[in-house]
């Protein structure tokens, strides 16, 4: 039998990689791994919605239900707020960013950025979620209170980056930019075990992941891309969580797209809270990611802590692909 390497001994293993680490990166990926277990126990209790209760009234021991979205982002909040080790916290479920005051004497360097629940209208139907998280370093004065300018860095400046799959086991799968590692729950014991090790990407899969019902509302350029995986026989497969068709392409390649609509005309998927850390993640396994602009994602500026953006992301040789299409179609009108 191998020997079992649990999250918590890999993340302490890797600090050795940083010379100047202060072991503060590693707290915080182990706070996020402790409020993942949290959110997990709590997904996996959502098909008893009948029993224990409904979001919004409260349940047979008279407490209020919670939306399971709302409740992980407290418990994510929670974590990271009492470790000490993040001096602010962005996530997709709240308007503004909120400033956590050091624990003197520590300063603390980090901001993290979440999505706590990605594909949350999953959840009542039992089909898998996700937790999303990226940490940036700060770049405001460490005297005082984090600001607005450490959340909009770009993605390119993440220090790590992960997220959380509730699937049919729970996978953790991050990345501190030295490549991708996977770490699967084993609930009898209820530590991630490492699982995948050194994560890379197929160059092609052989399948396309986009909301095919939204076809006619797509841009010619990106109609004609999929129509050519369609040609070249690749299957679709669309869950509606981008998390689990992340996981997906990370594992077996293919290709994630998420075009600009008539709704959504700068995309639907939040930059800072899903753009940029499964980009970061999917281009530390050899992947790639690109608006439906041709622009990196990890390059786009952020202005809003809310803003949108269009994704084309996946195996390196399906998004040159669709690349080519886009320039090709975009280039001549006539053909349209
Ligand atoms: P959410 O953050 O409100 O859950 O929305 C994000 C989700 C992604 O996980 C998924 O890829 C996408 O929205 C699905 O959107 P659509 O139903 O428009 O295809
Ligand atoms: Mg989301």
């Amino acid at each position: 039998m191998n020997r079992i390497v649990t999250l918590d001994e890999f993340i302490i293993r890797r600090q050795k990689d940083f010379p100047f680490a202060s072991g503060e990166l590693t707290g915080l990926l182990r706070d996020i791994g402790v409020a993942a277990k949290i959110v997990n126990r709590e997904v996996n209790k959502a098909g008893l919605v009948s029993i224990l209760g409904v979001a919004g009234e409260a349940n047979a021991s008279g407490d209020d239900v919670q939306k399971l979205d709302l409740y992980a982002n407290e418990k994510l909040i929670d974590c990271l707020k009492n470790s000490g080790e993040c001096c602010g916290i962005a996530s997709e479920e709240m308007e503004d960013f909120i400033p956590i005051p050091s624990l003197a004497p520590k300063t603390s360097k980090y901001i993290v950025v979440f999505d706590p629940l990605d594909g949350s209208s999953n959840i009542d139907v039992n089909v898998s979620v996700g937790t999303i998280f990226g940490i940036y370093r700060r770049i405001s004065d460490p005297e005082g209170l984090c600001s607005l300018e450490d959340f909009l860095q770009k993605g390119a400046q993440l220090v790590a980056a992960g997220y959380v799959l509730y699937g049919t086991s729970t996978i953790l799968v991050y990345s501190t930019g030295r490549g991708v590692n996977g770490f699967t729950l084993d609930p009898t014991i209820g530590e991630f075990c490492l699982s995948h090790r050194d994560i890379k990407i197929p160059a092609r899969g052989s399948h396309y992941s986009v909301n095919q019902g939204y076809y006619l509302k797509f841009d010619v350029e990106m109609r004609r891309y999929i129509d050519h995986c369609s040609d070249m026989n690749l299957g679709l497969r669309y869950i509606g969580s981008m998390v689990s068709d992340i996981h997906r392409i990370l594992l077996k390649g293919g290709i994630f797209l998420y075009p600009n609509t008539r709704k959504y005309p700068h995309g639907k998927l939040r930059l800072v809270y899903e753009c940029n850390p499964l980009s970061f993640i999917v281009e530390q396994a050899g992947g790639k990611a690109i608006t439906c602009q041709l622009e990196r994602i990890l390059d786009m500026p952020v202005e809003q802590l809310h803003q949108r953006a269009t994704i084309a992301i996946g195996s390196p040789d399906m998004v040159d692909e669709m690349k080519a299409f886009v320039e090709r179609y975009s280039a001549a009108p006539a053909m349209r």
